[in-house]
Formats: structure tokens, sequence, C-alpha cells
């Protein structure tokens, strides 16, 4: 049976994803900083579910959170690097310090922390797949968003460099990059304002944290010899990241 470990498993895409790998018949490690969702979830999966609270912005807590993990799950084979978020949509010079500084030491840092603490493992396995979750919004800025697209422009960089370390091993490295995903995303970046969340996704049909959950599964299904390298999964009426045709 092999193991996956999902960052920001409390909620949408890594929820979704968790649900997704643990009916393909994986073993799935939870993490994030909710402890009653992540109970609710582990508890909702079983026994082939564990969850691990920590943030990923601590080192030193995600290491000693993986160190507590009994031996047979310590092998990890897949790493989902998705725990993210985007505060405040307000002009480069305009915006808050204080939610860029969350935006960055979550979206960039904490997935660095993770790489480092997980890939080791896998290079000394000689087997591992890592599954970043990107964003169609590190491929060209949008209006107000600067910071966040460009954490997740990091990404995309973190994501091409780490493929570009590891080719001589037998582990993939694969950058999923979806579009708009209703989730709690938007509740999150307008800091609870439920109004101006739903508003982002009015007039379009929105992905679903389930269509990126299958994509995740699709990249890690694909047979050893196939590094699915990028996916950017984009709602149909949506063209990039500012791009998008609204009814009504
Ligand atoms: P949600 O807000 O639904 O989920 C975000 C998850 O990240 C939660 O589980 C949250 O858990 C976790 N998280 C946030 N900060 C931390 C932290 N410091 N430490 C640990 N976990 C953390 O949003 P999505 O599911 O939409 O977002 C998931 C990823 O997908 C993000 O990286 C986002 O940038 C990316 N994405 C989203 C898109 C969208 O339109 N929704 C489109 C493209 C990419 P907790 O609060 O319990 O810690
Ligand atoms: C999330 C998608 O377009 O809201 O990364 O930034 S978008």
């Amino acid at each position: 049976m092999k193991t996956i470990i999902i960052t920001g498993a409390t909620s949408g895409i890594g929820a979704a994803t968790a649900r997704r790998f643990s009916q393909a018949g994986y073993r799935v490690i939870i993490t994030g900083r909710s402890m009653s969702r992540l109970t609710a979830l582990q508890k909702e999966l079983g026994a082939t579910c564990k969850a691990l609270p920590f943030d990923v912005r601590d080192a030193e807590a995600a290491g000693r959170a993986l160190k507590s993990l009994p031996a047979d799950w310590q092998e990890i084979d897949i790493l989902v690097n998705n725990a993210g978020l985007a505060l405040g949509l307000e002009p480069e010079y305009e915006g808050s310090l204080q939610d860029w500084e969350t935006m960055i030491d979550t979206n960039i840092k904490g997935l660095l922390i993770m790489t480092r603490l997980i890939v080791p493992k896998m290079v000394a396995r000689g087997e591992g797949h890592i599954i970043n979750i990107g964003s169609v919004a590190g491929d060209t800025a949008y209006r107000n968003g600067a910071v966040y697209c460009a954490t997740k422009a990091a990404v995309q960089s973190l994501t091409d460099g780490l493929r570009i370390d590891l080719v001589e091993t037998p582990i993939r490295v694969s950058l999923l990059k979806p579009g708009l995903v209703e989730t709690n995303f938007s509740q999150t970046r307008f800091h609870g304002d439920q109004q101006r969340a739903a508003n982002v996704y009015k007039g379009i049909t929105p992905l679903t944290a389930d269509d990126i959950a299958d994509a995740a599964l699709y990249c890690a299904q694909a047979p050893a010899h196939v590094q699915i390298a990028e996916m950017l999964v984009l709602a149909t009426n949506q063209a990039n990241g500012y791009t998008i045709h609204r009814e009504g």
C-alpha cells in the first residue's frame, strides 16, 4: 500500500485529494492547522489515514510531526504540497505587509520546508513523487494580485528546479496548476467576507476541489516512466488568470 502526505488537507483541494487517494487504496497522511477538521476527516477515512496537526511555516513542528509517525508510515511515496492561501486583493503599492509575509511564508517557504524534510528519504529509497499545487496565477500576474501571483510563480520555479535536481533519479515531480476552484480560498482571501467570496464564482461554473483531486490522482497513477511535468486545469469559461467569461 502506497503512502501519500497532503499538506493543507483540512479543506478544499487538500481534503478532496485525501478522499480521492483514500478511495484509490492509498494510506493517507493529512496535515493542517485545524485539529477539529483533521480529526473529522481522519474519522471519515478510517485506519488507513493518520492526521498530523502542524503549521507548514514551522520547520521544527513539521519535523517533529513526521518523526512521530509509526515506523511503517515513515516511507512516504507521494508528497502533495498543497497548503497555501491568498490574502487580500490590492495594488502592490497598498497591500498589507503582514498578508504578504503570510503568503510568502506559507506558499513558498512552507513548500520548501516540506520538500527539504521528505525528499531526501525518497532519494535514499530511490522512489517517490512530489506534486506541487501551483496556480494559473503563477503564469501571469493579474490586477491587484501580484504578491499571490508571485508566490505561485515561485512554486513554478521551485518545481522546475526540483525536477532538474532529481533528473538522474526515478523520482517524479509534477506541477498542478488549477484555475478558479470553488473552495474556502476566496473566503480566506477576503478575510471572511462571504459576499465578496461568492462573487468570485458568479456567472461561471468553477472547477471543484474533486476536479483537481482527479488530476492529482492521474499524475500519481501514470506509469513509472511517465512524468506529468505540468498540468494546467481551467474552468471551461476561463482562458487564463484574468480572462473569464461570466453569464449575466
Ligand atoms: P482552502 O482555503 O479550501 O484550503 C487551504 C488549505 O491550506 C487548508 O487546508 C488550510 O488548513 C491549509 N493551510 C493554510 N495555511 C496553512 C499553514 N500555515 N500550515 C498548514 N496548512 C495551511 O483553499 P484551496 O483548497 O483552494 O487551496 C489549496 C491550494 O490550492 C493553495 O495552495 C492554493 O493557492 C491553490 N489553488 C487554489 C485555487 C482556487 O481557485 N481555489 C486555484 C489555484 C491554486 P488549515 O487552515 O487547517 O491550516
Ligand atoms: C487561485 C486562482 O485565479 O483566484 O490560485 O488566483 S486565482
